[in-house]
C-alpha cells in the first residue's frame, strides 16, 4: 500500500473546547483543515495496532469526514475501524461501542445541537478508551500538535463503502461497519425494567401517551427501535425520528425554546409525557401538558427514585455529581441518602475519572444533560427511559390514581425543598464586551468590593456573601482547572454564576446561571409557583451587579432556559 506524506502550514484556533473542535463548515471544508487536525489527534495518542471508533450525529460533511480519518488513521498504523453505518452512531452509543469492543478510542463527528448544513456547523471530538472525552491533558496535547504540524499521511485507496453492514479490508487495516443501533437497545434493556415500562404504558394507552421528538438528530433510529419495535407504542409516539443532515433547518436543541414542535404538540394534543433529544443524542428534555422538569431536578430526582431501576438495585449507587453550575437539588439526596458527591466543572469530562474510580453513578448538567457510568458521555434516552421507569414504578405503588410527572416533582419537593433555577444566554456577543464583564468581576473578587454589599429588588434584599472563581482539583488524577466561572453567593444561599461558553463557533457566549432555594417548610403553593416568578429578584440583582447590559451592548438573553 502506499502511505503519502502530504505537506501543510498549522492552521489558527484549532483549541478542542468544552466537547470537541466545533466550527462552521465551511472552515472544516478549507484545505488541508481536517486533515490537520486529525492528523494533530493521531499525533497526541498511540494508535498504533490499536482499534478505533467512527461514529457521529451524520450532519453535513459527515461522510467526507469519515474517509479522512480512514485515510489518515490508516496511514499512521490504526489496526482495525469500528463505523457505525453511514458514519452514524449518538454520543451515547459511541461511548457504549468503545467500551464494549474495548477499543483504544473513538473519534465523534458532531457538533451537538448546534444547527447543521453547509452554512452552520461541523465538529470533531476525541474520546479515550474509557469511552468518555478525552481529558484537558489529551485536548491541550491536540491543540499544542495543530499549532507546529508540517505534513500529514494518507493512505492511498478507494473510499470505503459505509452503508454495508460486515467486514472489509482498507489497506492494512480492517473495518467494521456495524448496525448503529443494535448494541445500545441492548444496552438500555439490561439497566431498565422493560417489562414493568412496557405494561404500565401498555395499559395507559389511553391516559398516558407519551411522544419523543427526535428534532430531526440521530436519536431517531434509537428512539424507533425502543418506544415502537419494543415497547410496541403506536407510530404517533414518535416524530421527527428520521436524522437529517441539516436537521431539517432546525436547531436541535431540547429545551423550551428550540423544541418548540415537542411543545407545541404536546399542548395540542394533552400529551401527559413528552420528551426529546440534541442533534447527537446526549441531551434530553422531559416536558408534558403543563408539566416542564428542569435538568436540575430531573437528575436529582432520578437519583431520589433510584432503587426502581434494577442497574442501580443491583450495582447500588456510589456517588452522586453535578456541573458547578447545575442547582444543588443533587447534593439534598446525597446527603439524604448518606452519598459522597462532587461538583466538577462544565463538561462531562470531568466526571469520567470518578466513574472509572467507582466513586460516581448518577449525576447531570443543567443543560439538558442526565447520566451514569453506564458510559462515559451524557446519555439523553437513557434519561427519558428513566423517567418512564420511574413513572411505571410509581404508578405500581398507586393503583388507583394516575401518578404524572408532576405528582413525582411536588413529592420531591415536599421531601427536599426545591432548588429554583433558571439560565440566561447571551449568544454570539463580541468577545471584548464578554471578556471585560468577566475582568470586572475578577477586579470585585480581588479588591472585595462587593462583599457585604445590599442590593434590592421588588421586595427583596439581597447580602453578597461571598465571590469566587471556581477552580476544580480531580480528586483522582489531582489535575487543577482554574477560571472554570466567577460565582457569587448571597446570605439566603442563593447565588449566581457567570460563565462564558466553550461551544460556539462564533463570536462569545455569555451564560448566567441563577438559583435560589425554598425550603420544604415552604407552602406548597410557594414551592410550585413558576421557576420565572421565583427568580425575577435575584435575577435583577445579578443583571445589576454584573452591569451585564453595558458590558454587552445587549437588553435581552437570546436564549432562557
Ligand atoms: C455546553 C453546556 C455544557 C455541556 C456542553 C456540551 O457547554 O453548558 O454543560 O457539557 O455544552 O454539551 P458551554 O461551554 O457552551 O457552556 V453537547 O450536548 O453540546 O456535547
Ligand atoms: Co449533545
Amino acid at each position: 500500500f502506499s502511505v503519502k506524506d502530504i505537506p501543510t502550514k498549522p492552521y489558527e484556533g484549532q483549541k478542542p473546547g468544552t466537547s470537541g473542535l466545533r466550527k462552521r463548515v465551511k472552515v472544516f471544508q478549507q484545505e488541508h483543515y481536517t486533515e490537520n487536525f486529525v492528523q494533530a489527534i493521531f499525533d497526541s495518542i498511540d494508535a498504533k495496532d490499536q482499534t478505533i471508533v467512527i461514529g457521529g450525529d451524520g450532519r453535513y460533511f459527515s461522510p467526507e469526514a469519515v474517509q479522512i480519518i480512514l485515510k489518515i488513521g490508516s496511514a499512521n498504523g490504526v489496526k482495525r475501524f469500528i463505523i457505525g453505518k453511514d458514519g452514524i452512531l449518538s454520543t451515547p452509543a459511541a461511548s457504549n461501542i468503545i467500551r464494549k469492543y474495548k477499543a483504544y478510542g473513538g473519534i465523534l463527528l458532531t457538533a451537538s445541537h448546534n444547527p447543521g448544513g453547509p452554512n452552520n456547523d461541523f465538529g470533531i471530538k476525541y474520546n479515550v478508551s474509557n469511552g468518555g472525552p478525552a481529558p484537558e491533558g489529551v485536548t491541550d496535547k491536540i491543540y499544542e500538535k495543530t499549532k507546529t504540524i508540517s505534513s500529514y499521511k494518507v493512505l492511498e485507496a478507494p473510499e470505503v463503502d459505509l452503508s454495508t453492514i460486515g467486514e472489509t479490508k482498507y489497506g492494512p487495516s480492517e473495518v467494521a461497519i456495524i448496525d448503529s443501533v443494535a448494541d445500545y437497545t441492548i444496552l438500555l434493556e439490561e439497566i431498565f425494567d422493560f417489562p414493568l415500562i412496557k405494561e404500565f404504558l401498555e395499559s395507559h394507552k389511553d391516559d398516558f401517551p407519551i411522544l419523543f421528538d427526535g428534532l430531526n438528530g440521530v436519536t431517531g433510529p434509537y428512539a424507533r427501535a425502543i418506544f415502537v419495535d419494543t415497547f410496541g407504542l403506536p407510530e404517533s409516539s414518535i416524530q421527527n425520528c428520521v436524522p437529517l443532515p441539516d436537521f431539517g433547518g432546525g436547531h436541535p436543541d431540547p429545551n423550551l425554546t428550540y423544541a418548540h414542535t415537542l411543545v407545541e404538540k404536546v399542548e395540542a394534543d394533552n400529551i401527559p409525557f413528552g420528551a426529546a433529544s440534541d442533534g447527537d443524542g446526549d441531551r434530553n428534555m422531559i416536558y408534558g401538558k403543563g408539566a416542564f422538569v428542569t435538568p436540575s431536578d430531573s437528575v436529582a430526582i432520578i437519583a431520589h427514585w433510584a432503587d426502581v431501576i434494577p442497574y442501580f438495585k443491583k450495582g447500588g449507587v456510589k456517588g452522586l455529581a453535578r456541573s458547578m453550575p447545575t442547582s444543588k437539588a443533587i447534593d439534598l439526596v446525597a446527603q439524604k441518602k448518606g452519598l459522597e458527591y462532587f461538583e466538577v466543572p462544565t463538561g462531562w469530562k470531568f466526571f469520567g475519572n470518578l466513574m472509572d474510580a467507582g466513586r460516581l453513578s448518577i449525576c447531570g448538567e443543567e443543560s439538558f444533560g442526565t447520566g451514569s457510568d453506564h458510559i462515559r458521555e451524557k446519555d439523553g434516552l437513557w434519561a427519558v427511559v428513566a423517567w418512564l421507569n420511574i413513572i411505571a414504578a410509581a404508578n405500581k405503588k398507586s393503583p388507583n390514581k394516575l401518578v404524572g410527572i408532576n405528582d413525582i416533582l411536588n413529592e420531591f419537593y415536599s421531601i427536599y425543598g426545591r432548588s429554583f433555577f433558571s439560565r440566561y444566554d447571551y449568544e454570539e456577543v463580541p468577545s471584548d464586551g464578554a471578556n471585560a464583564l468577566v475582568k470586572n468581576l475578577n477586579d470585585a473578587l480581588a479588591s472585595g468590593s462587593l462583599n457585604e454589599t445590599k442590593h434590592t429588588a421588588g421586595k427583596d434584599n439581597f447580602v453578597v456573601s461571598s465571590i469566587y472563581n471556581f477552580e476544580y482539583k480531580d480528586p483522582i488524577d489531582h489535575s487543577i482547572s482554574k477560571n472554570q466561572g466567577q460565582v457569587i453567593t448571597f446570605s439566603d444561599g442563593s447565588r449566581v454564576v457567570f460563565r462564558l461558553s466553550g461551544t460556539g463557533s462564533q463570536g462569545a457566549t455569555v451564560r448566567m446561571y441563577v438559583e435560589r432555594y425554598l425550603p420544604p417548610s415552604a407552602s406548597p403553593e410557594e414551592l410550585a409557583r413558576p421557576a420565572a416568578e421565583g427568580l425575577q429578584s435575584l435575577i435583577d440583582v445579578a443583571l445589576e451587579i454584573s452591569k451585564l447590559k453595558a458590558y454587552l451592548g445587549v437588553d435581552k438573553p437570546t436564549v432562557i432556559t
